[in-house]
């Protein structure tokens, strides 16, 4: 029989995960055996993903900005595409926060719970601790022999996240610096980080090949370590604020290109379609890359000088969708773990996750690695990181599927509006 590709086995994964976790919570012993046996591949899952961050980071950056072969193409086509994905970049924040903050919904746990899980963290005892403990943390079980095996950073000095924002300023220097000696005396440097770039594209792929186990795992310890059933539905309240935010970015872009490019909305969603089931399915917009050019080029008429650049760039740093939920996650977090947010953090989310997005390799999960930079930035309590990240990963795979149809969507959007304004948009029947 064949195999289901991987995102419906991660679905499978993630049914699976939350049925055997609900038969467990009446198993006697049931949340014992699922914390010591079975949470912890779902640890080695999530350090094993942050442990890439930073490689990957370095090279999808200076891979997208070297592909730009003169520094000429980069002023022209360059600068305007990169002013768009900011600009787009920033409005699905934007969005997301105004949604987050309409619909609170870290808010619907009871003050008692979040009491207990701020007050009971310090002590190990309640249930984020719980969570933390048996799903990010170090715990005394029996496989912890394995979770140690897998460091969740190469390099322990990197592990501090503001580091993170420095890699990703580094690379975009190296970048443009690699761009002004010009391609000859670059070559070398290029050939370096494209292939780093395939390598640590692999080291995802094959990381990802355990996400149905890895979601199994920690959906079944979230619903027994959950225990509240308002922190469930407070779960399921997040993913469809994230999700109506999604929903609202394609609207946007429709609008755009309708005023814009004067492109019928039904049209453009036909022929990127392809694009955005292969983003849906993989969670990579690096995967669907090969297909959003053939789309955007054959179908959209975007004329290749354009496509050659925003597309692969786009792919790289312009995720709209990613962005989005990252904004939405850090403060549903926040709200969550009573950490409270000043107006000035939420502007500093806007710029935060803007960096994040930019930082966020093309590969499933990136943006809830990323994540950590955005609530690093609001001054998140370190010690309550794992925790937050821990409660919102449950759902992250779906969340991410959705995304990356929104971040594939986006770039074929710049990329129409700049061919547009450099009258490289060519004509396509209808
Ligand atoms: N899955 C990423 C992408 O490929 C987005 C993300 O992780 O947020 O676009």
């Amino acid at each position: 029989m064949k195999k289901p590709a991987l995102h419906w086995q991660i679905l499978i994964g993630m049914l699976l995960g939350l049925l055997f976790g609900l038969v467990m919570l009446w198993v006697s012993g049931g949340k014992m055996f699922i914390q010591n046996w079975i949470n912890p591949f779902g640890i080695i899952f999530i350090n094993l993903l942050k442990l890439i961050a930073i490689p990957l980071i370095l090279a999808s950056i200076i891979k997208g900005i070297s592909d730009l072969k003169d520094i000429a193409k980069f002023k022209s086509i360059g600068l305007r595409s990169i002013t768009l994905f900011i600009l787009t970049t920033i409005i699905a924040i934007v969005i997301g926060l105004v949604l987050v903050n309409i619909f609170s919904p870290g808010k619907g746990i009871s003050p008692e719970t979040i009491a207990r899980i701020t007050n009971d963290y310090a002590a190990g005892q309640g249930v984020q601790a719980k969570i933390a403990e048996a799903s990010l943390q170090k715990d005394s079980g029996p496989l912890q022999f394995l979770v140690d095996m897998v460091p969740d950073n190469a390099f322990s000095a990197m592990s501090d996240n503001r580091l993170m924002l420095q890699v990703i300023f580094f690379s975009i220097f190296l970048g443009v610096s690699m761009l002004l000696i010009g391609e000859a005396q670059a070559k070398p440097l290029k050939a370096f980080f494209d292939s780093l770039n395939d390598a640590v594209l692999k080291m995802v792929d094959l990381i990802m090949m355990t996400a149905p186990l890895a979601v199994f795992a920690l959906l079944a310890n979230v619903v027994v370590s959950s225990g509240d059933p308002d922190l469930l539905l407070a779960l399921l309240k997040y993913a469809g604020v994230v999700l109506l935010g999604l929903f609202l970015m394609i609207l946007f872009y429709c609008v755009v290109l309708l005023v814009v490019a004067g492109k019928n909305p039904i049209w453009f969603l036909k022929a990127i379609s392809p694009a955005q089931l292969l983003g849906f399915s993989t969670s990579s917009s690096a995967a669907t890359l090969p297909v959003t050019m053939d789309r955007v080029e054959n179908h959209l008429g975007v004329d290749k000088e354009v496509s050659s650049f925003v597309l692969p760039v786009g792919a790289t740093i312009n995720m709209d969708g990613t962005s989005l939920y990252q904004g939405v996650a850090a403060v549903f977090i926040s709200q969550t773990l009573g950490h409270h947010l000043e107006i000035t953090d939420q502007l500093i989310i806007v710029l935060t996750a803007l960096l994040a997005s930019i930082g966020s390799a093309a590969v499933p999960g990136a943006g809830m690695v990323m994540l950590v930079i955005v609530l690093e930035s609001i001054g998140f309590p370190s010690d309550k990181l794992a925790v937050g990240l821990a409660l919102i990963f449950a759902v992250d795979r779906p969340l991410d599927m959705a995304r990356t149809v929104v971040n594939v969507t986006g770039d074929a959007m710049v990329a129409m509006v700049v061919a547009k304004s450099v009258g490289k948009l060519h004509d396509m029947p209808k």
